[in-house]
């Protein structure tokens, strides 16, 4: 039988690529989509089907995660196998700036769904979006055994929607998986992470559009790897025998600095000419550290990280290039407001 999965989220990077992933395995596939003066849908314009052709499988529905009867509503009228909660507010730093609303829509944002399938007395299972972040500054290499710190109050949001998620599996049973995800990037990453922060801002540089990059604390490292392997690892979490908590991670850490130096030089740039650094993008507190040991995901997923660091650089490097020659990039993030 065809499978029915609910992303929320899926207007965000992962939700495109767990949305594209889903309607090639032959999911109906239905997302949670805001309300908006401007169109938010950017990310899965290419998945569009047309709502008055009968086999359409990609339903867009209006909600939010802090609507809590809109979303009771909606699993009882889709019916879903598989839920995906990806959606969040999902910047550290706002995340200091917004707490009360990160807080609401993170944490509390998932306790609203997991509420909405208990009551739907549904055999649902779900995934909850974790985040490397809940281990704030503990030693690496970080897995499912180490104890979390949170850092930020976006990191303790997320610990919080990871610890109802467990207990509502271990209290009433129901498939409830928390994946604990390190950064995954790709060309469509929001403009104002790190990685495509710089990305875009090399090829703006190399076509003469732009000529300084500001940024904040270039000392920190982390583990990045690629969006789709991640969203991959996150449907293989759901079609396991039991539900269990699963880190995903390449095992790689590198500096923002790192970054800097390998996206510029793809372009024959020295990013010490262009990269300036700025308060304004520092934090109140940040993590230095992060990387992860995925050993429990390879052994009983099978999951493995396709692309690495280097990769990584060279794929969003060259995609920003082709954007920005054919004009189609946004240059709002380089006024300095965001990011
Ligand atoms: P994005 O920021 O790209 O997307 C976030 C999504 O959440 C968007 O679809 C956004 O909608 C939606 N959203 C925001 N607020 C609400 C709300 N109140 N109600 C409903 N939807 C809302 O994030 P990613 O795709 O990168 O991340 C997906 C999930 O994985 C998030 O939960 C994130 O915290 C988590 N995560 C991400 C990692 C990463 O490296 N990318 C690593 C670890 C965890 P809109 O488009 O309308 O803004
Ligand atoms: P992160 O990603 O906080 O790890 O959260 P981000 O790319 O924002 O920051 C990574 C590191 O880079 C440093 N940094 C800057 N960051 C931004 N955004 N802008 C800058 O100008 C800048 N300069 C330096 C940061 O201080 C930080 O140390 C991401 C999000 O996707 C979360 O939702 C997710 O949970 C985690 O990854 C895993």
């Amino acid at each position: 039988m065809p499978k029915t999965a609910f992303i929320t989220g899926i207007t965000g990077q992962d939700g495109s690529y767990l949305a594209e992933l889903l309607l090639v395995k032959g999911y109906t596939v239905y997302g949670l989509i805001r309300r908006c003066s401007t169109f938010n849908t950017d990310r899965i314009e290419h998945l569009y089907q047309d709502p008055h052709d009968p086999n359409y499988r990609l339903r867009l529905m209006y909600g939010d995660l802090s609507d809590a009867s809109r979303l009771a509503g909606l699993i009882a009228q889709i019916k879903p196998d598989e839920i995906y909660n990806l959606g969040a507010q999902t910047h550290v730093k706002v995340s200091f700036e917004q707490p009360v609303l990160t807080g609401d829509v993170d944490a509390i944002g998932a306790m609203r769904m997991l509420e909405a399938v208990r009551q739907s007395g549904r055999k649902v299972r779900y995934y909850q979006a974790g985040s490397s972040e809940m281990f704030g500054n503990a030693p690496a290499p970080q897995n499912e055994e180490t104890a979390f710190e949170p850092a930020s109050p976006y990191a303790a949001a997320k610990l919080y929607a990871h610890w109802v998620t467990k207990n509502y599996r271990e209290a009433y049973g129901i498939y409830a998986v928390n994946g604990i995800l390190f950064n995954h990037e790709s060309p469509r990453r929001g403009a104002t992470f790190v990685t495509r922060k710089i990305t875009r801002a090399v090829a703006r540089i190399k076509l003469g559009k732009q000529k300084k990059l500001f940024l904040g604390n270039l000392e920190a490292k982390r583990d990045w790897g690629y969006a789709p392997d991640f969203v991959e690892g996150m449907w293989r979490m759901l079609q396991a025998r039991e539900p269990g908590d699963y880190v995903l991670a390449t095992g790689e850490s590198h500096s923002v600095r790192e970054f800097c130096e390998l996206a510029f030089s793809r372009v024959g740039l020295n990013y010490k000419k262009h990269v300036e650094q700025s308060e304004r993008h520092m934090r109140p507190m940040d993590v230095d550290y992060l990387r992860g040991d995925a050993s429990r995901a390879r052994k009983v997923l099978g999951w493995k990280p396709k692309v690495k660091f280097e990769k990584l650089v060279e794929i969003m490097v060259d995609a920003d290039l082709v954007m920005a020659k054919e004009g189609r990039e946004d240059f709002r993030a380089d006024s300095g407001i965001f990011g």
